[in-house]
């Protein structure tokens, strides 16, 4: 999919200064525990909010690409699932499309909050390859008063591993971005870019439609409900004029759904209203979205099931 118009200009190559440097272009996975701000980070790095995001754990399910193409440097970032311990089948699938993208990955951004190295930290930290670069990202620093009270965290950090480079960074307000992206542009390997100019991400729209609608439910609700929302586009018409996008939002119990859709429906209502302005954002078009809800129960651990709402295949591919 490629970048809107409506996609901020960004840096262009300088007309007349020194002789250009040589392309350069990679894979950069975004990898930490679940909730830390990796996909958050991605939107600050692509300058789109393409990621969803939200405050319960377990957030995103998949790789996402997001790609940046700024003074001949193409960023193909990769966001991809919070590594924790599983409880299902779709959590260990998770885990595996995480670890897999960062064995794939030219550099990898460690992602962690603005908290002291855990065990669960380093564990993850294990299973990226001693020969890719890893820079660290302390995220969340704006929740740090004053600054003199990460230093004891970026210390405690830097004896953990050989990082190529320690950033502290707010992925919420953008701070810190452009270093972290001068960093990143050191240990990319020359070469072409990857993907075309204007490309924004490998995924299609219409995959955007159900992410969107997935994240105003975990935002609309609590505890043990989003872990079993799972959202499938059933048609997307585009012969109309307005194209009509059918969706079923499938939960895990059947007493979810009446949670899921409020009182007369009022949640869902809202619910669709916002994935919509979110949708028509990125599409850069008006769309209708139709919206049903269904109880699939046990689809977590069911591999038909999870291969029928975008959960199965390969775990090698994107
Ligand atoms: N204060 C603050 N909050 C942040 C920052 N970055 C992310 N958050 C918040 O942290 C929460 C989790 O953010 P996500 O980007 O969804 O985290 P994630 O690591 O992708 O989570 P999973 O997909 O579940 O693994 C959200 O409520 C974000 O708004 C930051 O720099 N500062
Ligand atoms: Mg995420």
């Amino acid at each position: 999919m490629k970048r809107g118009s409506s996609a901020k200009k960004k840096r262009a190559p300088e007309a007349d200064g020194p002789s250009p440097a040589p392309p350069r272009a990679g894979r950069v996975a975004i990898v930490g525990r679940p909730n830390v701000g990796k996909s958050t980070l991605m939107n600050a790095l692509v300058g789109e909010p393409l990621a969803i995001t939200s405050s319960h754990p377990q957030t995103t399910r998949d790789r996402l690409s997001g790609v940046l193409t700024e003074g001949g440097v193409q960023y193909v970032f990769v966001d991809t699932p919070g590594i924790h311990a599983p409880r299902s089948k779709l959590g260990v699938r998770m885990n595996t499309l995480a670890e897999d993208a960062a064995r794939g990955a030219d550099v990898v951004l460690f992602v962690t909050d603005a908290a002291l190295p855990s065990p669960a930290d380093t564990k993850i930290l294990a299973t990226v390859p001693a020969a890719v670069p890893v820079v660290l990202v302390v995220n969340k620093v704006d929740t740090v008063r004053p600054k003199e009270k990460l230093l004891p965290t970026l210390e405690a950090w830097a004896k953990v591993r050989e990082f190529s480079a320690i950033v502290p960074l707010s992925a919420r307000t953008g701070d810190g971005a452009e270093r972290l992206l001068a960093e990143i542009e050191r240990h990319l390997p020359e070469g072409d870019a990857i993907f075309p100019e204007e490309e924004l991400t490998d995924r299609p729209l219409r995959y955007f439609a159900a992410e969107y609608v997935r994240e105003q439910i975990l935002r609309a609700s609590r505890a043990e409900v989003p872990h079993g929302v799972a959202v499938v586009v059933e048609e997307y018409d585009e012969s109309r004029r307005v194209p009509r996008i059918r969706l079923v939002v499938h939960v895990a119990k059947e007493s979810h759904k009446a949670i899921v859709l409020g009182e007369r429906g009022e949640r869902m209502r809202q619910i669709a209203t916002s994935a919509r302005a979110r949708f028509e954002a990125l599409a850069g078009r008006q769309v209708h979205l139709e919206i049903f809800v269904r109880a699939t129960p046990g689809w977590q651990d069911n591999p038909r099931a999870l291969s029928d709402l975008g959960y199965g295949g390969d775990t090698e591919e994107t």
